[in-house]
């Protein structure tokens, strides 16, 4: 199996995967990660294509198959690997509306919010102004939601840990990045606090990232995401054309 992605909210969902399902014994084949560097534009080459015509990370290629979409590959490895973080009968449809909900509006909003808020210095404030307002509320307001749900148990989907809750907490946790404020909200913020702490996470937050780095990044690597963000918000490249 071979995993190709980078150190990124979508490609940190994967790494957490493959690292709580070894929590739970599953014994996985050998994986295969391949850092895909995403500022020089590997994601634009005929080989990356040719797995995922969508030219993003993360990618998951089994044998012949080869699978796009962080909450696809989620799903994928939580059906090919039955534990707890998916369950297969009924008790699905507690987890993957949640799965689809971070695909659908989690990701985008926090990723616009931080593309404008960290990503697009050359654009004038004024310009900016609205989708900042726009993204940024509509962040807060999932927050909101994510808040009202944690009532009804520990993690996102009740008494188990799930996949819905490692599809969620790559973006969630990067709230000081995205200066979206979740202060306000004390059942997401303790829920950040308890999926940090299982070992699986910890060890999925590493990949591709030097150790003293997991929960704050060094001033070089904040520039150079700035760097390498604003040229990708900014990219419309899809022919392969490097
Ligand atoms: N919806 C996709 C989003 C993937 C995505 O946006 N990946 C980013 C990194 S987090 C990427 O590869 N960006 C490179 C680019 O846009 O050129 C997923 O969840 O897999």
């Amino acid at each position: 199996m071979q995993l190709w992605t980078a150190a990124t909210p979508n490609g940190w969902k994967i790494s957490i995967m493959l690292e709580e399902l070894i929590e739970l014994g599953v014994t996985l084949p050998d994986v295969t990660v391949r850092t895909i560097d995403l500022q020089r534009g590997e994601q634009f080459a005929d080989d990356f294509t040719a797995h995922n015509p969508n030219q993003k990370i993360p990618v998951l290629i089994d044998a012949e198959r080869s699978v796009m979409e962080s909450c696809a590959i989620l799903q994928y490895l939580g059906e090919k690997y039955p534990t707890s973080l998916l369950p297969l009968d009924e008790g699905r449809w507690d987890v993957l509306p949640w799965v689809y909900w971070q695909a659908a509006n989690v990701g985008p909003n926090f990723g616009n919010k931080l593309s404008y808020t960290r990503y697009m210095d050359d654009i004038n404030p004024a310009a900016k102004a609205h989708p900042l307002t726009r993204f940024g509320t509509e962040a807060l307001r999932l927050v909101k939601v994510l808040e009202q749900q944690l009532e009804r148990g520990p993690w996102i989907c009740g008494e188990q840990f799930t996949i819905a809750d490692i599809a969620n907490y790559p973006w969630i946790r990067g709230w000081k990045w995205s200066k979206v404020d979740i202060t306000p909200y004390p059942l997401v913020m303790d829920w950040i606090q308890r999926v940090r702490a299982r070992p699986g996470v910890e060890r999925g937050i590493g990949y591709g990232v030097p150790k003293g780095e997991i929960d704050q990044w060094s001033e070089e690597r904040k520039a150079r995401y700035r760097s390498s963000g604003s040229s990708i918000a900014a990219n419309p490249r899809s022919d392969g054309d490097t």
